[in-house]
């Protein structure tokens, strides 16, 4: 299987859940600029939609969204805990969280990247991103993960998308479990290994 991403960008998410998954992927960095690979392929002809991240099944067949492709990958690994058991209410609650941190927080600072978004909207986007930061500081508190103590896909892709407020300037320090989050997440060996592989930490 092979990884379509960009480094930093939403496709860590997945990135993330195949080195937790000890699954071995390729990877080919996407330019979002120019739409070229880094493997010479012109990324609008493998995904129309334009963006990463994009995943290229051995049959050739090509699996977008994070939500679906973390899910997928989790299921080539049951015994990572990744993804629960198919049926069983913690399956349902890890569903839960992909869809609040997709919509919610995913989608919540899409208008902050963009050039054309006027000043006013990204202050009424950060002021929705912070009470959702609230909620998720409260979901947080008393245990390390969103579902209790085992890591599952939705923290990779919360971690993935919070990181976003590093560049955009948002200031985490009020929400503690939040902040403990982070830092919890970003010394796993899975994780850790995926930031260095895309340049975001120094090498080792
Ligand atoms: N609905 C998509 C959104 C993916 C997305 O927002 N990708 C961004 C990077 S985080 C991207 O590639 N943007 C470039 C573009 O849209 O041209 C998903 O959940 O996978």
């Amino acid at each position: 299987m092979k990884l379509f991403h960009s480094p930093g960008a939403c496709s860590l998410a997945p990135h993330i859940v195949a080195r937790e998954a000890g699954l071995s992927l390729t990877y080919d960095k996407v330019d979002l600029k120019s739409h070229k690979t880094q493997g010479g392929a012109d990324f609008t002809q493998i995904n129309p939609k334009g963006y990463v991240p994009v995943l290229e099944l051995d049959n050739g067949e090509i699996l977008t969204e994070v939500s679906a492709i973390i899910q997928y990958l989790a299921d080539k690994a049951p015994d990572s805990g990744l993804m629960p058991a198919v049926g069983s209410l913690e399956r349902y609650r890890v569903l839960e969280w992909i869809g609040f941190v997709s919509t919610e927080i995913h989608k919540g600072f899409s208008p902050l990247f963009k050039p054309d978004t006027p000043e006013a909207y990204k202050t009424i986007a950060v002021k929705n991103l912070n009470r959702r930061f609230g909620l998720l500081d409260k979901a947080l508190a008393g245990h390390h993960y969103l579902t209790g103590d085992r890591f599952t896909v939705a923290d990779a892709y919360l971690f993935t998308v919070l990181r976003w407020t590093v560049p955009m300037q948002i200031d985490l320090s009020d929400y503690k479990n939040i902040v403990a989050f982070m830092a919890r997440v970003a010394e796993r060996p899975g994780a850790n290994a995926a930031l260095r592989e895309e340049g975001l930490l120094p090498a080792a």
